[in-house]
């Protein structure tokens, strides 16, 4: 089994992922600061494809405009000299206590512009370094109390600033798609656009939503309990999947962003599966960190863990697609699979005539606690 990753596996990873120093709410940072050209170098080091960024991760929001172009050309000579790309960007929207009531949807037009203006110079920072997916992940567009803000003029505001922000990069002729990532709370008590789902129905109401997909991520359906699986499907046939954040998360717990594969083996097994059966194209992007007591070794197995976790997945996911056993039970749970008839009236005239011997259709067996079980069994290596 091949377990070295390659450029063709498009894995990625985030400056703000490797780069997290272990701050959390109750403890500070437990690893010093790496400069973002130490971590191209981290990530080279691990075999990465590519690596993401917010604006402010290479940028600092107070820079000058020579201190930018300085910390660009410095970026860019590692970018070259470890051949890492940059697939993807992101607009910080959450950090700076100017966002503290959200962005695009705060109730300050003041705010609102700003989101704007700090956004348009980050998708051209991004364009600059060559990414060609944008990534917009709404932390702050939320509430603590719905007393404080209308909820359909939240979307509407949303609606306003992707129109507008589509526009932009239409106008720049920027070859830049963008991703909607859903989260349904923290750091906001409720975030607006809640899960892939809520995502999928809005893009449909924009002016361009050829430009507009998602960004699902395993953490943010499982914090509210869904099937991460059943929403990547859902994007994916609606031609939305632009890209994914691959991370692991118990249930019901806090955002935890934990490395892939490391909670929840089978839920990871069968998106890999996917994901490789469907030929899905776009980056593999780690949103994950190491635990609080790595230092910057376990930071870089944090980061092949990722990795290596997919790798075999992918290689156990054509194992079960070439399983005989597990093929032939396949075969017979979908004995007789036909298509639909078409509509007419004739054809509903004969369905709606048709006889069913309904206690004959309930009776029937399924083996599927067989094909769980191989499926199992396949996982841990006995089969
Ligand atoms: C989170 C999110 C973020 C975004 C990132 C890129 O829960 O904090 O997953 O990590 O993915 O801001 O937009
Ligand atoms: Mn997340
Ligand atoms: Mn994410």
């Amino acid at each position: 089994m091949n377990l070295t990753p390659t450029p063709a596996d498009k894995f990625t990873f985030g400056l703000w992922t490797v780069g997290n120093p272990g701050r959390d709410p109750f403890g500070e940072p437990v690893r010093h600061k790496l400069s973002p050209v130490e971590l191209v170098h981290v990530l080279a080091e691990t075999g990465a494809y590519g690596v993401n960024f917010h604006d402010n991760d290479l940028v600092p929001i107070d820079a000058t405009l020579s201190e930018r172009s300085q910390i660009v050309r410095d970026f860019r000579a590692a970018l070259e000299s470890t051949s890492l790309k940059v697939p993807m960007a992101t607009t910080n929207l959450f950090n700076d206590p100017a966002f503290k009531d959200g962005a695009f949807t705060a109730n300050d037009p003041q705010v609102r512009a700003y989101a704007l203006h700090k956004t348009m110079h980050a998708i051209d920072l991004g364009v600059e370094l060559g990414a060609e997916m944008y990534v917009f992940w709404g932390g702050r567009e939320g509430v603590e109390s719905d007393a404080t803000k209308n909820p359909a003029e939240a979307i509407k505001r949303f609606r306003d600033a992707f129109n507008f922000l589509c526009a932009y990069v239409r106008d720049q002729g920027y070859n830049l798609k963008f991703a909607l990532e859903p989260k349904p709370n923290e750091p906001r008590g409720d975030i607006y656009l809640a899960t892939v789902g809520a995502a999928l129905a809005f893009i449909n109401t924009l002016d361009h939503p050829e430009m507009v997909g998602v960004n699902p991520e395993v953490a943010h359906e499982h914090m509210a309990g869904l099937n991460f699986l059943h929403a990547v499907a859902q994007a994916w046939e609606a031609g939305k999947l632009f890209h994914i954040d691959l991370n692991d998360q118990a249930f019901g717990r806090y955002d935890q962003d934990f490395r892939f594969g490391s909670v929840n083996l089978k839920t990871a097994f069968f998106l890999v599966k996917f994901l490789e059966d469907v030929g899905y194209s776009g980056m593999r992007h780690f949103d994950a960190h190491a635990y609080r007591t790595e230092d910057y070794e376990g930071v870089k197995a944090f980061a092949r863990g990722c990795m290596r976790t997919y790798l075999v997945l992918k290689e156990k996911a054509r194992q079960w697609n070439a399983d005989p056993d597990i093929q032939a039970l396949l075969a017979e749970i979908n004995a007789g699979d036909q298509s639909a008839p078409a509509y007419s009236r004739e054809a509903a005239a004969a369905l709606k005539a048709r006889p069913f011997d309904r206690a004959a259709l309930g009776a029937r067996g399924l083996p599927y606690e067989q094909l769980d079980q191989l499926t199992v069994e396949l996982l841990l290596g006995v089969k």
